[in-house]
C-alpha cells in the first residue's frame, strides 16, 4: 500500500468545481486501496491575511466538504495542519535547504505577487511551497493527488527530498510522485477558458463552487463562453470554451468525451449548457445537503478533526525526529 497526503487551503466559503475534480475525486478514489491522509491546510491559508473569524469558519467548511465528497474518516486520516505542529517545524529545516532563486521561480509565487505587489506579498507566501514540501514528506509519502497547478511545487519537494538523502544519507526522506488525472488536472474558468478555474477568481461569473445556489450554477453555465462555431468537439487549443464544458460533463457523468461528441453530433451549444446545468445541479443539490448535515453538528466535526490530528501526530513525530537527528539536532531527552 502507498501513502497518500494531499490538502486544500480554506482561502473560501465553498471549495469550486476544478478542487473537486482535479483533486478530490481522486482522493475519494485512493483512499480505497492506500494510507491516506488529508488535511485542511490553514496555516498555507494564512499567507492571504484572512479574518480570524472567517478562516475558522472556513476551515470547517472545507472539512465539511471533504466529507461530503465521501472522504472516510475511518478509512483515511482527516485533520486541520496547525493541529499538527510538526509541519511548521520541518518547514523551517526545509527552507534551510531551499535556494533563494529556487523559491523565487515558482510561478504561483510569481503569479500571486505579482498581484498583490512587493509590500503586500509576505515571506509566508514566498515560502508557501516549502511548507507544502514539508506537509508531504513528514508522512513520507508516495503518492500526492493533485491538479496540474501544483505540479511545479510537487517537483521542489522531490528536488529537497533528493537533496536531503543525498547530504545525509539514503532514507532520510522520501521521495514522492505525483498524482495528477490528465483528462480533469485542469478545470477552466467558464468566462475564461484559458484560465484556471479558482477560487479566489476575481470574478465569480466563471466560477462553479460547490456551495453555490444550485440556479446560479445553472445561469453561470448557460453563460459560459464558447467560440463562435456551432460544432461540439474537443478541441483545447482551438475550442478551449467547449473542451472545458465537455471535460466537466465527462467527469460528472463518466461518459468518454468521444461519446459525449457523438451525442451532440448535429446539436447546439445550447444543447450542451443545458444539459450540463442539469447535471452540475443533480451533483450539487444532494452534496450541499450532506456539507450541511455536517456544519449542523461542529462539536462532532471537531471529534473527528480532533481524532485525526491525534492520528497524524503519531505518524509526523517519528519522521521529524528522523530528520532531526539527521541533520545533526541533539536529540532531546
Ligand atoms: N482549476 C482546477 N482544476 C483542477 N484542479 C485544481 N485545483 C485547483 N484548481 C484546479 C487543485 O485543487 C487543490 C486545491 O489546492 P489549494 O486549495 O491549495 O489551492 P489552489 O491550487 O491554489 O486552488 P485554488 O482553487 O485556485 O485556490 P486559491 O484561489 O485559494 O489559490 C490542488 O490539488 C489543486 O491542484
Amino acid at each position: 500500500r502507498g501513502r497518500i497526503f494531499s490538502g486544500m487551503q480554506p482561502t473560501s466559503d465553498s471549495l469550486q468545481l476544478g478542487n473537486y475534480l482535479g483533486a478530490l475525486t481522486q482522493w475519494v478514489a485512493l483512499q480505497e486501496v492506500h494510507d491516506a491522509i488529508y488535511c485542511v491546510v490553514d496555516l498555507h491559508a494564512l499567507t492571504v491575511g484572512p479574518d480570524p473569524a472567517v478562516l475558522r469558519e472556513r476551515t470547517r467548511r472545507t472539512a465539511a466538504q471533504y466529507l461530503a465528497a465521501g472522504v472516510d474518516p475511518a478509512r483515511s486520516i482527516l485533520f486541520v495542519q496547525s493541529h499538527v505542529p510538526e509541519h511548521a517545524e520541518l518547514a523551517w529545516l526545509l527552507s534551510c535547504h531551499t535556494g533563494f532563486g529556487e523559491a523565487s521561480r515558482m510561478t504561483q509565487f510569481k503569479d500571486k505577487s505579482a498581484k498583490q505587489g512587493t509590500e503586500g506579498t509576505t515571506v509566508g507566501l514566498f515560502t508557501y511551497p516549502v511548507l507544502m514540501a514539508a506537509d508531504i514528506l513528514l508522512y513520507d509519502t508516495t503518492l500526492v493527488p493533485v491538479g496540474e497547478d501544483q505540479r511545479q511545487h510537487l517537483e521542489l519537494t522531490r528536488d529537497l527530498a533528493q537533496r536531503m538523502n543525498a547530504r545525509f544519507g539514503a532514507g532520510t526522506a522520501v521521495v514522492p510522485e505525483a498524482h495528477i488525472v490528465k483528462a480533469t488536472a485542469k478545470i477552466f474558468d467558464l468566462q475564461d477558458p484559458t484560465a484556471k478555474m479558482s477560487k479566489s477568481a476575481e470574478s465569480p461569473n466563471g466560477l462553479i463552487e460547490l456551495l453555490d445556489d444550485p440556479k446560479v450554477v445553472a445561469k453561470r453555465i448557460r453563460s459560459a463562453v464558447t467560440d463562435a462555431e456551432r460544432e461540439i468537439r474537443y478541441d483545447p487549443v482551438a475550442k478551449p470554451g467547449v473542451s472545458n464544458l465537455l471535460t466537466i460533463l465527462s467527469a460528472l457523468t463518466d461518459r468518454p468525451v468521444a461519446a459525449l461528441e457523438a451525442d451532440y453530433a448535429g446539436k447546439g451549444y445550447g444543447d450542451l449548457k443545458k444539459d450540463l446545468a442539469e447535471v452540475v445541479v443533480g451533483f450539487l443539490t444532494p452534496f450541499q445537503e450532506r456539507v450541511h448535515h455536517y456544519l449542523a453538528d461542529p462539536t462532532a466535526l471537531d471529534d473527528v478533526l480532533a481524532e485525526g490530528a491525534e492520528r497524524a501526530r503519531a505518524l509526523a513525530v517519528p519522521t521529524l525526529e528522523r530528520l532531526y537527528d539527521r541533520s545533526g539536532l541533539l536529540p532531546r531527552r
